[in-house]
């Protein structure tokens, strides 16, 4: 019983500062996105083969999650990249006072695009709003394609998943009809994109899945 009040105050307490987050993104017109997947799915890689791409048009935010280290930073901020990391200590997800913490240490102001690296764990990240415009999910076929019905809450909050190394296909038992298939029966709105960081295959139709998101969010 005190379990259950605990969780719910947690949601709860979450929740509020969600949506202080999202005020503040909203009030300083920036259009943010929480990339969540498994450890290793390519969050880093897609956004370090995304920036360049966007770069000369839009002005582009990080805030790295990580439960150690800021290896991932680093490789953002190598692009020149404003970029803040998150150090969870073990915690398997960002929440909102994490981000709520990294959105008054980050020039809101200038910034147009803010990406947002989750945790990688396939679970978690999916329970906590951290007052994002949209979630996008990747699932690469390494993975195997039967996750969407394993773990389905992540599928059901993403309004994009990203099957990435399409260039490993031909290596693995990855069947991509079904994988879609079941996202889609989990959630019938979300939309899937095909691509691999490693040949670029994929990464215009991501591009410019952005930049019509990011047209939709600043026009209403
Ligand atoms: N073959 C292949 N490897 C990839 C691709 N994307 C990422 N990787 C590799 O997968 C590993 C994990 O990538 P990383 O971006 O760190 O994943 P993250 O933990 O989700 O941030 C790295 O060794 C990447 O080089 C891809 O499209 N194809
Ligand atoms: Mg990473």
């Amino acid at each position: 019983m005190h379990e259950i009040h605990v969780g719910t105050d947690l949601r709860e307490k979450n929740r509020l500062i969600a949506e202080e987050n999202r005020d503040l993104i909203r009030k300083n017109g920036v259009v943010s996105l929480n990339i969540m997947s498994a450890p290793g799915a390519g969050k880093t890689s897609l956004l370090v083969n995304t920036i360049p791409h966007l770069r000369d048009r839009y002005s582009i935010g990080v805030i790295e999650g990580d439960l150690q280290t800021s290896r991932d930073a680093e490789r953002i901020a190598e692009l020149g990249i404003a970029v803040y990391q998150i150090q969870t200590g073990g915690v398997c997800h960002l929440d909102a006072s994490m981000v709520h913490s990294a959105l008054h240490r980050l020039d809101l102001d200038i910034i147009d695009l803010l990406f947002i690296e989750n945790v990688g764990n396939l679970v978690c990240p999916a329970e906590f709003d951290l007052g994002e415009d949209a979630r996008v999910m990747l699932l690469s076929i390494t993975e195997g394609d039967d996750k969407p019905k394993k773990y389905p809450l992540m599928f059901r909050e993403s309004r994009l998943l990203v099957l990435n190394k399409v260039d490993l296909l031909q290596y693995v038992d990855f069947d991509i009809d079904k994988a879609k298939g079941e996202a889609l029966d989990i959630n019938p709105d979300i939309e899937i994109l095909e691509l691999s960081c490693k040949t670029g295959e994929g990464i215009d139709g991501w591009i410019s899945w952005i930049e019509k998101f990011y047209g939709k969010c600043r026009n209403g």
